[in-house]
């Protein structure tokens, strides 16, 4: 505390205990880092480089204590001065550098490449702002700017001395076959590391932020005549590539800057990564053998270009060489089949941006167009189909067709999504290239989903089969012999019902609303988007509203609903559903005729800290995704491995839960994607199921007429309209039904508690497989052919 926080411990705040405590942890954290760098070098290990545009880290001290085996030590320490540790580890903010899925796969992935001891990087970007903060008033969503980074943080460490340039515009002159590219603006990236501690090893890994710099030159013209206001706003216009996140998930935000972001953090990357490969191997001719390079999806791709133009402007090397070099280095991984999140970006852009990556991206494209023709020759719309340049319309280029011929490896994230992609947006390039595209289904850490955020059942698990679990999840598979212990399900319910309780206050100070734990938990957090159909689950709390006022006496299951989840600040209807859950909210938690048999609470502001506490407290957790439109899923895995069951439609990751834990412990309902491709080429007609549905009508009906919104009456007409009326993209109105009645087979579940807890172990017990330690294990094994160092 004196030395390195500088403060009197007698009159320390419990923010100085906290940085007190995290520079214990960051001290020891050093020395292995250190100690790995030194060795990775010493022994030439061939790494991976994980390159991403999000890393959703969240809180890192709680991790940090457990990895370094000092969280009891620092709760002991706390305690000396009246703190418990939870208090403490509550100061620190959350470095959201994420959006959703995307974002926090990542973290997950570098947790557990940590803790497999595989050689490897994170790359990314030090955003000063990260994902916004959002605040709900009078129903409706507002955001804030997440200043994460304004008290400093103590978990990074700024590496001065690593600052490489980063070029863009100009143009490119051809002098003599050499290629010089003459760029009109020039930004420094300066490196900040966090560490990234392993479990169960002294290893740890690092994930290095690009924090963009303005080049010292830029403000001296204006700062020696005096004219500060110029000085500064030149220096903005440089800085303001790192300023903040994209908040867009799963939506193209077709801007010069986000474009400018990809490659600054790429261009860094890249630099730092063949600074280290000339150190310890004196050549590029290797590369291939030495580093594995991962496109955590398209935002890297240009990352394809900017490697040739080192291999071929900057070494040298022939191009069909570094053509080669380069396929052998980069995978690629898709996490969308959404047609609004495929990115293109505008020829004109990238002429204007990045002058020399738009000739070489030709020349891959006119070499892979010639090599495609000699496949196929004549076949012109097979061609126009597979260019990396979309000639409908404004010329565009397609990153993931880019991603895809400079890979050796395409992967989807869960079987069904890695199906889809070689039968629809990949189906040309998997008739060239059956052997390219694989699937590696996601994970999740159970380090922090599982051992930090739910210590009750972690206690329960070390007692009932040791603490192995933490490093081989398929240990969970053991708790069947359990199962039909009585003793066993009892304390299972216990902590269950200990983490509702935690749940149910975090609520009331959040929301102000009063929930009972003894009630079903229902939750489904995750990102507001239509395809993820809160708005399904928001017509069955209204039509069970309904029913409860039409038969008070019936014997209801208390249910808790739960919501949280932003929405892209421009998504409109997004926000709408926001309102809409907001004011349903406020009728049926004001209404006395229902009391504790039904309440429906939005918990704002969510992240990764919220779902740390969300996770262990639900009962039911909801995936309900119009078949075909979700990826994967990783809150699922989540919400499973802490004993909810899963409400779920046939898709994603839910596919591969149900093949786990069996078809009598999950809820699946609905279309699959069969059905789904079927309805929509036969003709979809929703106004059918709004005329033959009376039930469904009525629900409708009083929403879009008012209901729940009197001061203004029209407030979401157009949300049912689109529904009625407007085509319902997303099937929320055919799977109502087959929704609505697996609902009540909940019900009657819950009734059972004993049989339900039966089923919720079940549930733990098969999620092994969706430990990220069994996804990055296949990643190692199957596409980057990396190893654990054996030192
Ligand atoms: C998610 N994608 C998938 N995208 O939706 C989810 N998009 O099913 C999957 O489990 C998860 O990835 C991990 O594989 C996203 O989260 C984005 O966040 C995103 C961000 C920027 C632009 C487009």
């Amino acid at each position: 505390m004196l030395h390195t926080v500088g403060a009197d411990p007698a009159h320390a705040s419990r923010s100085d205990m906290m940085l007190a405590v995290a520079q214990v942890a960051r001290a020891q954290l050093s020395e292995r880092w250190v100690h790995t760098q030194r060795e990775e070098a010493r022994h030439k290990a061939r790494r991976v480089v994980y390159l991403s545009m999000e890393f959703l880290m969240g809180r890192t001290m709680s991790n940090a204590l457990a990895a370094l085996n000092l969280t009891e030590g620092a709760a002991a320490g706390a305690l000396q001065h009246a703190q418990n540790l939870e208090d403490l580890t509550n100061c620190e903010p959350d470095a959201a550098l994420g959006n959703g899925g995307l974002g926090r796969l990542a973290a997950c992935f570098l947790d557990s490449m940590a803790t497999l001891g595989l050689p490897s990087f994170g790359y990314g970007i030090r955003y000063e702002y990260g994902m916004f903060a959002q605040d709900i008033q009078n129903g409706c969503q507002v955001e804030y700017p997440d200043s994460w980074l304004k008290d400093g943080t103590p978990w990074e460490f700024p590496r001065a001395e690593l600052t490489y340039p980063v070029r863009f515009g100009g143009w490119v002159a051809h002098e003599d076959g050499k290629v010089i590219w003459k760029h009109a603006g020039e930004v420094a990236a300066k490196a900040y590391d966090m560490v990234v501690p392993g479990h169960g090893t002294h290893k740890v890994s690092t994930l290095r932020l690009w924090k963009a710099v303005a080049p010292d030159h830029i403000d001296l013209g204006a700062f020696n005549t005096g004219d500060y206001a110029r000085a500064a706003s030149a220096k903005n216009e440089y800085e303001n590539i790192s300023w903040v996140l994209y908040p867009n998930d799963s939506t193209l935000a077709g801007r010069e800057l986000r474009l400018k972001q990809e490659y600054f953090f790429v261009a860094a990357s890249m630099q730092d990564l063949i600074k280290r490969h000339l150190h310890e191997h004196h050549t590029l001719d290797n590369l291939a053998e030495h580093v594995a390079i991962h496109l955590n999806d398209t935002h890297p791709a240009i990352g394809v270009a900017e490697l040739m133009r080192i291999l071929c402007d900057e070494h040298s090397m022939h191009w069909d060489r570094a053509w080669a070099l380069c396929g052998s280095t980069f995978s690629y991984t898709n996490h969308t089949l959404m047609p609004e999140a495929l990115e293109s970006w505008p020829v004109s852009l990238v002429q204007h941006v990045l002058p020399r990556h738009l000739e070489i991206i030709f020349r891959i494209n006119k070499e892979f167009l010639d090599q495609a023709a000699r496949l196929c020759p004549g076949d012109h719309d097979f061609l126009k189909r597979l260019s990396l340049i979309d000639e409908t319309g404004e010329r565009r280029v397609r990153m993931a067709h880019l991603c895809v011929v400079g890979s050796h490896r395409i992967n989807g994230v869960s079987a069904l999504h890695s199906d889809l992609l070689v039968h629809t947006i990949f189906a040309d390039f998997a008739k060239l290239w059956p052997h390219r595209f694989t699937n590696m289904t996601n994970g999740v850490t159970p380090r922090r989903w599982l051992a930090q955020s739910n210590p009750g059942l972690s206690r329960l698990l070390d007692v009932s089969l040791g603490p192995d679990w933490r490093l081989d999840l398929d240990q969970l598979k053991r708790l069947k012999e359990h199962q039909g212990d009585a003793a066993f399900r009892a304390q299972f319910r216990a902590i269950k019902r200990e983490n509702k309780v935690r749940l149910a206050k975090l609520i009331q100070q959040t929301t102000g609303v009063v929930v009972s734990p003894d009630s079903l938990f229902d939750v489904q957090v995750k990102r507001i988007h239509e395809y993820k159909r809160q708005l399904l689950n928001l017509l069955h709390v209204v039509t069970r509203y309904k029913a409860i006022l039409a038969d008070p006496q019936a014997a209801w299951v208390p249910r808790t609903v739960i919501f949280a989840g932003k929405a892209a600040s421009s998504y409109v209807s997004a926000k709408s559903i926001i309102r809409l859950i907001h004011d349903v909210g406020l009728t049926i938690n004001n209404d006395p005729r229902i009391g504790d048999k039904l309440k429906l609470v939005f918990i704002p502001n969510y992240g990764v800290s919220l779902a740390e506490i969300i996770m262990p407290g639900a009962d039911l957790s909801e995936q309900i995704s119009t078949a075909g439109t979700e990826a994967s899923g990783t809150g699922n895995m989540k919400l499973a491995l802490n004993g909810a069951l899963t409400i779920g439609t046939d898709d994603g990751a839910n596919i591969e839960i149900r093949q786990q834990v069996g078809d009598e412990n999950i809820f699946i309902f609905g279309l699959n994607t069969a059905e789904v491709r079927h309805l929509r080429i036969t003709g979809y007609q929703p106004l059918n199921h709004y005329e033959n549905n009376p039930t469904l009508k009525a629900v409708l009906d009083a929403i879009g007429e008012g209901e729940f919104s009197p001061d203004e009456p029209g407030r979401y007409s157009a949300l049912v309209n689109s529904l009625v009326w407007g085509g319902d993209h997303y099937l929320l109105l055919a799977d109502y039904a087959s929704y609505v009645a697996t609902q009540a087979q909940v019900d009657d579940l819950y009734r059972q508690p004993d049989q339900w807890s039966q089923r919720a172990i079940a549930n733990v017990a098969g999620m092994g497989v969706f430990s990220s330690d069994r996804t990055i294990g296949e990643y190692a094994r199957q596409i980057w052919h990396v190893g654990p160092a054996a030192y």
